[in-house]
């Protein structure tokens, strides 16, 4: 079953019906997997009069930017999830980007004026072919699909998307790691004054870094997105282009990256040295390594609340677990 594949269905609606309605009725159908009548969609909607409203009376529906060329992409039917979709107006605003807020509601409220276009990657170190990528060269040129994923933050909250990305080994492999390149540093851009939370929180090493095994970042499943329920990603959730890396804990994915370093030893990562005791570098989904304060063998769903058993590497232990044998 190829889902969503062209949208034809959706190009007249949105220009018959207002926004709001129009993302409720994705989401909604996202959620089920297409192919369902209008009418019975819209009846669906969610109660979008909850929404909260920031300082300027806009709500996260004004925050998710609109499906529109190259956009959307083709889902890849490999990767199935156990579980709904999570609503989109959630994801956009339960977000962890301190960059922008310590509270999770901010973030949505305060990228307003962060600039993501244009926007480079620099893919550098112990490579042959070291360059700098524009985002929109990426999604022209590099095997975008879409895929569905869990992500399980370290707090024991998860979410479940359709993330619009390309493999990550795509990349690496245009550039071609040297032989003695054995791990992959990831740095987020850094302007303060762009990002209120830089400024409020200056005790904080930025710009925030994470950091992979090379074999990590050569898997399958880690993916640079570029995009999130079939349209480029809001802000909030690390536009123009963050890295996913759904076996492990949430932070090890870093939003809005400007740098890719191919080196030789284990970097050092941004929550591991604020609390070294409390985030590792490997950081895999485990039910049964419990965070110092507090268990990880439950996880809850949000949106339904609904709690589940944490599964070792976040269930992607056939992708994952010979990495770590
Ligand atoms: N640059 C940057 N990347 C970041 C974070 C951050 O604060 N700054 N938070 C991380 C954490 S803790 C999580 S759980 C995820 C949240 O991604 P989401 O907001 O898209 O759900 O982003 C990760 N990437
Ligand atoms: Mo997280």
């Amino acid at each position: 079953m190829l889902l969503r594949r062209k949208f034809e269905w959706e190009i007249p609606e949105r220009e018959a019906t207002d926004r709001a309605l129009f993302l409720s009725r994705r989401s909604f159908l996202a959620s089920i997997g297409g192919g369902i009548s209008g009418a019975l969609a819209l009846s669906c909607g969610r109660d979008l009069s909850r929404l909260q409203k920031d300082a300027r009376g806009r709500t996260v529906l004004d925050t998710i930017p609109p499906v529109r060329p190259p956009y959307p992409f083709a889902r890849n039917q490999r990767y199935t999830i156990d579980r709904d979709i999570t609503d989109e107006t959630i994801v956009g605003t339960y977000n962890n980007f301190y960059e922008f807020a310590r509270s999770k509601d901010g973030a949505w409220q305060r990228t307003g004026q962060f600039k993501v276009e244009p926007w480079t990657i620099e893919v550098t170190g112990l490579v042959a072919n070291p360059g700098t990528f524009s985002v929109d060269e990426l999604i022209r040129t590099m095997p975008m699909e879409e895929r569905l994923y869990r992500l399980r933050c370290v707090e024991a909250w998860s979410i479940a998307v359709p993330w619009t990305g390309f493999p990550l080994a795509a990349l690496l492999k245009k550039v071609a790691p040297l032989n003695n390149a054995r791990f992959v540093r990831f740095m987020s851009f850094n302007d303060p004054n762009q990002a209120p939370g830089i400024r409020e929180q200056p005790w904080y090493p930025w710009p925030y870094y994470e950091g992979l095994r090379l074999d990590e970042a050569m898997n399958e499943l880690t993916m640079i997105v570029t995009g999130a329920y079939g349209h480029a990603l809001p802000k909030q959730n690390g536009a123009p282009a963050r890295l996913i890396v759904p076996w492990k804990y949430g932070y090890k994915s870093a939003k809005s990256i400007v740098r890719i370093e191919l080196v030789d030893r284990q970097p050092h990562t941004f929550w591991n040295d604020e609390e070294p005791a409390e985030y590792s570098f490997e950081s895999n989904v485990n039910p049964r390594v419990p965070h110092p304060r507090w268990s990880q063998a439950n996880e809850r769903i949000l949106g339904t609340d609904e709690k589940r058993k944490t599964m070792l590497y976040n269930g992607y232990g056939q992708f994952v677990a010979g990495l770590y044998a």
